[in-house]
């Protein structure tokens, strides 16, 4: 459950972390899990690829950097796909945005040890636009993740600006213009966090991460949730994908009512 406070927070400035909301004993399952998902099925990539990277790393590491993303991990494991469901996770998310909650995605960012990637300043909105503000993304820590390993950091308050134009394309993942919103011009929060930790944010909050450079891996698993009258934009709303109810009951009423209702 989240104190009121804590909600308040939120809504004041679009996150609020909530230290060791997953016992040890759960992280150690999700963790365990995750070290084999990432063993059989995981890649090595640079992370996110676009003209960003010139204006937030040195030229030596622009092109070094390393990532292992990986979407669905209930697709291997059944702790993973339990943890869509969890209790108090979910009870959290009901408390910001009401008692019906759609489940939509849960993907790893993994920062391997060194030079893990950054990721540049953006809000998640672009990468799954829907029509309204009620969409938490919900980052569960399974490491020990200080500002060193390429905590999140976050800019407050920026949930209440909405959609932001981004810098899109097929070279590119989108991020915000570094000549409007860079780490050198626009101050953000760092959220340093332990395993078990949950940062809840606004998918509309503008937040980004830097470089991993401990010898320690970062791995942490987005959730994302949102209430079934926030449609994904320009898509059928009858679409089956990401469609799972989490908590309450979709009746028909919802179906028929506009965002944000
Ligand atoms: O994991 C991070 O540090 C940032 C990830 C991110 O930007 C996101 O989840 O949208």
């Amino acid at each position: 459950m989240l104190t009121k406070k804590q909600v308040d927070a939120y809504r004041r400035d679009g996150y609020v972390k909530v230290e060791r909301l997953f016992k040890p004993k759960e992280v150690e399952q999700l963790r365990t899990d995750m070290d084999r998902i990432i063993q059989e099925w995981g890649e090595v990539s640079i992370g996110w690829h676009g003209p960003w990277r010139d204006r937030y790393l040195p030229e030596n590491e622009r092109q070094n950097t390393k990532a292992v993303f990986l979407h669905n991990p209930h697709f291997y494991s059944a702790a993973w796909g339990q943890a869509i469901f969890h209790t108090r996770m979910i009870r959290c998310v009901q408390q910001l945005i009401g008692p019906v909650v759609q489940w939509h995605h849960t993907v790893l960012h993994a920062k391997p040890p060194e030079l893990g990637t950054p990721f540049p300043m953006h809000q998640d909105h672009p990468f799954y636009p829907h029509d309204g503000p009620d969409f938490v993304d919900c980052l569960l820590h399974l490491d020990e993740t200080p500002l060193e390993s390429g905590a999140l950091r976050v800019v407050p308050g920026t949930h209440r600006h909405g959609p932001l134009q981004h810098i899109t394309g097929k070279e590119t993942a989108p991020h915000l213009p570094p000549d409007l919103y860079h780490p050198d011009r626009t101050e953000s929060v760092p959220i340093p966090a332990e395993a078990g930790d949950v940062i809840f944010f606004s998918y509309y909050t503008i937040h980004w991460s830097d470089v991993n450079r401990t010898g320690h891996w970062r791995r942490s698993v987005r959730f994302g949730y949102h209430t079934p009258q926030n449609r994904p934009t320009g898509k059928d709303p009858k679409d089956p994908n990401h469609n799972i109810v989490a908590a309450g009951f979709y009746d028909k009423q919802l179906f028929a009512a506009p965002a944000g209702a």
